[in-house]
């Protein structure tokens, strides 16, 4: 199985954490579809990254598709629950921090033009989604202690973590962790893990 991923993609990092989560091998290769000699389109059409090629050949994005083939293929331990309500309920929180990531990408690409082209509108809209989305990822954490669902780590944890990693990689003046008390102590918690530690960007 081989996985297509740019160093610092927050996307592809939650597929990296969850095949380590999973003890699963894989080969992982390197791709910018920003380079203008990227091979990414060849295998997903939309030219983004992950893709995950399975050893039959059969490619599959984005990453929360390729999250739902890891659960199927291998499914212990399992990081989205077997009922089918309680999964809905970790794909919801799942896109929620993953709409925390895509906001704070689409800043990150305006803050890449030139000053005089970027839009001021662009960035304050991006920014309210993501201070919407913590607001509303902060409620759905009961305590300091809790997982987002049930009394284990899912994939809702994990695309959180992703995110709120990628505020502080990209972001970091937003200073989220002083609004945000539950959402601080879940970064710490799940931030020490090994599949955490392997996988932030420098
Ligand atoms: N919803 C997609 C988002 C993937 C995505 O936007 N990846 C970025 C890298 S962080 C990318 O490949 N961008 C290239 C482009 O938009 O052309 C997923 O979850 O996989």
């Amino acid at each position: 199985m081989k996985l297509t991923a740019s160093p610092t993609s927050p996307y592809a990092r939650k597929i990296r954490i969850l095949l380590a989560e999973k003890g699963v091998d894989f080969e992982l290769i390197e791709d910018s579809p920003w380079e203008s000699d990227t091979g990414v389109p060849e295998i997903n059409p939309l030219g983004k990254v992950p893709v995950l090629e399975t050893d039959a050949g059969e490619h599959f994005f984005d990453s929360p598709v390729i999250a739902g083939y890891l659960e199927v293929k291998f499914p212990e331990p399992p990081f989205i629950p077997a009922d089918p309500m309680e999964a809905v309920r970790v794909r919801q929180t799942e896109a929620l921090a993953d709409g925390i990531t895509d906001a704070a990408l689409i800043i990150r690409l305006e803050t890449l033009r030139p000053m005089e082209a970027q839009l001021r509108e662009t960035v304050e809209r991006q920014q309210g989604k993501i201070e919407r989305g913590l607001q509303a990822l902060e409620a759905k954490l009961p305590s300091k202690e809790h997982w987002f669902h049930g009394n284990r780590i899912s994939l809702a944890d994990i695309a959180a973590g992703c995110a709120l990693e990628y505020l502080d990689f990209r972001l970091a003046h937003l200073n989220w962790r002083q609004r945000f008390p539950h959402l601080k102590e879940l970064a710490l918690r799940i931030g020490a893990r090994n599949s955490f530690l392997a996988t932030r960007p420098d």
